[in-house]
């Protein structure tokens, strides 16, 4: 019977579901390009390893395949239990922290490593056994307060940024952040979302804007957030690209300094304490930089039976 083995872990309340051994065998080349042979050949394997029964739509996926890119540790491709995403701050600290547990990051594992994505290359400072501070790929604004009629809500105003993934960052919404009202703000989230889909509003080569993020103001840290994924599951953790995309929305306001530090806390209570510099040769980028905790908390083989009626989950 065909098996997969991984390894769990939650960052800040947010699991990560990382495959060791037994996930699609993609070959070479740049790590985009084998995300795609994974979505067109493979896409049973993703919702066998994250949708139910034997997952739920909470989990992020992340595939461990050979870097593409020079000196990497390792590279990594997410999914969820909607597709793939292109990078994911928290599954990279999840990640990160299994793979040192399982000595598959050499006999140093504390200390850089680069990463390998499909959006390019990030990098992982492991700190101790929980402990990781991740360098995101170039975070940047690209629409400032746009105004979108949303049915049942009204004009809601936002900005659009990449952090890794494709944001709308929401400041005034009016809405209570607190985890017991997740499901009023997955409806009230999801139907920005729409919005912004009916009204054809894009980030960069016309991607689709696939995470909502409400703000509002925390007692214990800087910013208090709920995220919304594209699957319509709520990030348990306060998103690492999503903190990428609020950095880049900070500085471009002038509201955060390069190195200050922002402390971003997640629906559930979790932290990730976030900084940025800004790029080098790309004006109006950030370089961000995200410390958050990890604890793996599972290892088991997927059993793969071929007279299982829900074999590749419920998709
Ligand atoms: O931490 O970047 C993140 C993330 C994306 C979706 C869920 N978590």
């Amino acid at each position: 019977m065909q098996t997969i083995s991984i390894i769990d872990s939650h960052t800040g309340g947010e699991p990560t579901r990382l495959i060791i051994a037994g996930g699609p065998q993609l070959g070479t080349g740049p790590l985009a390009e084998r995300l795609r042979r994974f979505d067109q050949d493979f896409d049973h394997l993703r919702s066998a390893t994250v949708c139910e029964p034997r997952g739920s739509d909470v989990i992020v996926g992340a595939l461990l395949v050979e870097p593409h890119a020079p000196d990497c540790s390792a590279g990594l491709i997410f999914f969820n239990n909607a597709g793939y995403l292109g990078m994911c701050g928290h599954g990279l600290i999840g990640a990160v922290v299994s793979l040192a547990q399982l000595g598959k990051l050499g006999p140093n594992a504390i200390g850089k490593h680069r990463i390998d994505t499909p959006v390019g290359v990030v990098e992982a400072q492991l700190h101790d056994a929980n402990s990781v501070t991740i360098w995101n790929v170039p975070a940047y604004r690209l629409h400032h307060q746009i105004s979108i009629e949303v049915p049942g809500i009204g004009p809601i105003v936002g900005d659009v940024a990449w952090g890794g993934n494709w944001f709308f960052l929401v400041s005034q919404h009016g809405q209570a952040l607190h985890v017991s009202r997740a499901a009023e703000l997955t409806d009230f989230a999801w139907r920005i979302r729409q919005a912004l889909e009916a009204a054809g509003i894009r980030g960069a080569g016309c991607a689709i804007i696939d995470h909502v993020e409400l703000f509002a103001a925390s007692d214990d840290a800087d910013s208090r957030s709920f995220v919304l994924c594209p699957g319509r599951a709520y990030d348990r953790s306060p998103c690492g690209t999503g903190t990428s995309a609020k950095l880049a929305c900070l500085a471009a306001d002038g509201k955060l300094a390069p190195g200050q530090m922002w402390r971003q806390q997640s629906i559930t209570g979790s932290i990730f304490e976030a900084s940025y510099q800004p790029h080098p040769q790309q004006a109006g980028q950030v370089l961000p930089c995200i410390r958050g905790q990890a604890w793996v908390n599972a290892r088991a083989e997927l059993l793969l039976d071929p007279s299982d009626p829900l074999l590749w989950g419920i998709r």
